[in-house]
């Protein structure tokens, strides 16, 4: 059996991803529509109220395309926590004017394949702020989830670590050229959800996820390994622009 990378997991992540039920929201009374939008701007300062706390984290942003309409992505302690955040926001009047799209449930996951720095890392602050990062309020999100795959002479899983290692390097130097452009929060879902892992990208300039994602194609570990799932990109939702979509 080949080692398995030893990993490091820091919070608990749910993308929450919902659409619009427009016809309804137009139909609804203005008071109502009011009502909704007070709640939803209620729990918007709940969820600024817990990242201040450094109890977890949440980023919003609205989704281009037909996939959904916005993402909440909440980072917290615990499952139950991502729970509970979900079951308050679905018996609002304001979600009885959402669906549910999509949803994604990992963890936030470091791996040794760079190699540890000795000692505790839990006792590390860079790597705790790693584990438990604040999402940056950047303007524009891209989210997917991918595998790496297992077939024939292509499986990850079967090859021994110093291969995995030296791949993941070259990963890496790559990833280092869009230090500052590019923040990546990579979270694993093995055994929480229907992928690996799922890959959450931040950036000011939405071009650089076209240059960083396609760069990595040629990379072997994406271009031999790597299986992808839908992507979702879109635009940072502050509590202004929370108004402005949901203006009729
Ligand atoms: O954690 C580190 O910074 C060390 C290097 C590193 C690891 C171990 C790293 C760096 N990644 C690691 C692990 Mn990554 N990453 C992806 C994708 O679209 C694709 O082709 C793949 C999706 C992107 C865009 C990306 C970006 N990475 C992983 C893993 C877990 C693998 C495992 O355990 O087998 C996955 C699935 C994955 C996928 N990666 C970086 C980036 C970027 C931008 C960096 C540089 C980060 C930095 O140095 O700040």
């Amino acid at each position: 059996m080949s080692e398995a990378a030893q990993t490091l997991e820091g919070w608990y992540a749910l993308h929450d991803f919902r659409s619009m039920d427009w016809t309804a929201w137009r139909l609804a009374e203005e008071s109502e529509r009011k009502h909704a939008l007070d709640e939803l701007h209620a729990f918007l300062a709940q969820w600024g109220g817990v990242e201040q706390q450094k109890q977890g984290s949440t980023a919003v942003y609205s989704i281009v395309g037909q996939k959904a309409d916005f993402v909440f992505m909440h980072l917290r302690e615990t499952l139950e926590e991502l729970n509970e955040i979900e079951v308050a926001f679905n018996k609002t009047t304001f979600a009885s004017y959402t669906y549910p799209s999509y949803s994604y449930v990992s963890i936030v996951e470091l791996s040794n394949y760079m190699g540890a720095s000795g000692g505790d890392p839990m006792e590390n602050p860079e790597v705790v702020a790693r584990l438990k990062p604040e999402l940056p309020k950047w303007r524009h999100i891209c989210f997917y989830p991918m595998n790496k795959r297992r077939s024939g002479n292509d499986n990850w899983y079967m090859l021994d670590m110093e291969e995995r290692r030296a791949m993941m390097r070259s990963h890496g130097m790559i990833g280092r050229k869009y230090a500052g452009k590019v923040k990546q929060i990579i979270t694993g879902s093995v055994g929480f959800d229907n992928w690996e892992w799922g890959v959450t990208l931040f950036a000011n300039d939405a071009l650089q996820f076209k240059k960083l994602v396609y760069e990595m194609r040629f990379d072997e570990v994406s271009a031999r390994f790597g299986d992808f799932g839908d992507f979702y990109v879109g635009n940072l939702l502050d509590g202004e622009k929370v108004d402005e979509l949901l203006k009729l």
